[in-house]
């Protein structure tokens, strides 16, 4: 047996699932690995002491710098606000930590080279809570499209909706830019863009329209308003062209009334189509152009034990939140245990940050932006 053990840093609402799939994902994955829940970091002693009760830690601390010295720490997993992720991460990579990191990897994407190239260069594993892309349905996808069953990609059409910013508290960091950084295409759009690289490649160029909520019941903020005050962008739409030559089109949005969490894309290929809606992701659509011509049309496919990443072969039971976040982990362990490359990586994430700011960029300047060839 391989024992593990982790420093959760931040208990909130991600360090909440974070726990709960710990628990589930070295029994699931059959890795040989005990993996111990040794100690969660909050930022007050109240905080940390009633997260690691509720959470099932054996301990609590408020240091994340003492925790990160502690040598019989092996992962350190950073759910705090992204504005200390690139410190927390910096440190525990110096200190020769494996390290998970939540998504946006940070607002700035020179931060998020810098993480990834110090963990690189340390030889440590590093992963990123791209979560979404371990659900059973997509991880499937990727399996058409890699084995030429869905031919060749064309076009990507993707949306992440969400209505979390109604009635949602305005002091949270995530309702202003100086906190919440790159905002809902940081927030949510990364997501989406996580998802398009992963299935179809490489995105080479963008151009975008970015716009910021009025405070109340008012429409979008003037331009002005947007670039001038501390006003989060709450809304995008983006078109994209990829190194393959397909294309693409993206639009998040948090005032989304309905759409709890809608994220949506249809892809297009020479041989066949997808849809996929996380608000029913234990299914997907799928269309081949080969099928005989009276069996032509979308089916809906559920998931089982038959797909990637599935776990039930009874289908319709269903994959939650929870066991996608555990899903990751088996991976980001069994990289561990096997020394070798998790993803997506710190690489991997520091490419999106890449994407996110070129949203930003193009949406100001009204041109559009290319995106740094891939490094690694
Ligand atoms: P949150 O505000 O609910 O939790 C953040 C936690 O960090 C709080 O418990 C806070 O007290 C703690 N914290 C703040 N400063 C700290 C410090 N100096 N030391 C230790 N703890 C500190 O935020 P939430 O929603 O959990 O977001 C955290 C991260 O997770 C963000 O990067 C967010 O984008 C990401 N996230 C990812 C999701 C996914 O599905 N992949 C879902 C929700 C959030
Ligand atoms: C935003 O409301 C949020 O919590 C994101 O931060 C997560 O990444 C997303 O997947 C769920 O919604």
């Amino acid at each position: 047996m391989t024992e593990l053990k982790v420093a959760l840093i931040g208990g909130g609402f991600m360090g909440r699932a974070h726990s709960l799939a710990y628990a589930l994902a070295p029994i699931a994955a059959e890795l040989g690995v005990t993996l111990h829940r040794e100690v969660l970091v909050d930022a007050t002693p109240e905080l940390a002491a009633t997260g690691a009760a509720q959470l099932g830690w054996n301990s609590s601390e408020t240091d994340w710098r003492a925790v990160i010295a502690r040598p019989d720490i092996d992962i350190v997993d950073i759910c705090t606000p992204p504005d200390l992720h690139e410190p927390i991460a910096l440190a525990a990579i110096e200190a020769g930590k494996h390290v998970f990191c939540e998504k946006p990897i940070t607002n700035h994407s020179a931060e998020a080279l810098r993480m990834a190239q110090q963990a690189r260069a340390a030889g440590v594993v590093t992963q990123v809570g791209f979560n979404y892309r371990h659900t059973p349905a997509i991880s499937f996808t990727k399996q058409l499209l890699d084995s030429g069953r869905l031919g060749a990609p064309l076009q990507f059409r993707a949306s992440y909706l969400q209505e979390s910013s109604f009635n949602a508290d305005p002091n949270r960091w995530r309702a202003k830019k100086s906190t919440g950084g790159s905002g809902t295409v940081g927030d949510i759009g990364s997501h989406i863009v996580d998802a398009a690289e992963w299935l179809f490649g490489d995105i080479t160029q963008v151009t975008a329209r970015v716009r910021a909520k009025a405070p109340g019941d008012g429409g979008w903020a003037t331009e002005q308003e947007r670039l001038g005050e501390d006003l989060i962008d709450d809304g995008a739409v983006w078109l994209a062209e990829f190194a393959n030559g397909a294309i693409g089109s993206f639009s998040v949005n948090s005032f989304a009334s309905g759409r709890k969490n809608r994220f949506h894309f249809e892809l297009d290929a020479s041989k066949g189509a997808v849809e996929f809606n996380w608000n029913n992701r234990e299914e997907f659509r799928v269309s081949y152009v080969d099928e005989a011509a009276d069996h032509q049309g979308f089916r809906t496919v559920h998931t089982n034990n038959q797909h990637p990443n599935g776990w039930w072969r009874l289908a319709g039971l269903g994959t939650g939140y929870v066991e996608v976040s555990a899903i990751q982990f088996q991976e980001f362990i069994r990289a561990i245990v096997k020394g070798e490359r998790a993803r997506p990586d710190f690489a991997d994430a520091a490419r999106i940050q890449q994407i996110v700011e070129a949203v930003h960029t193009s949406a100001e300047s009204g041109r559009w932006v290319d995106v740094p060839a891939r490094t690694r």
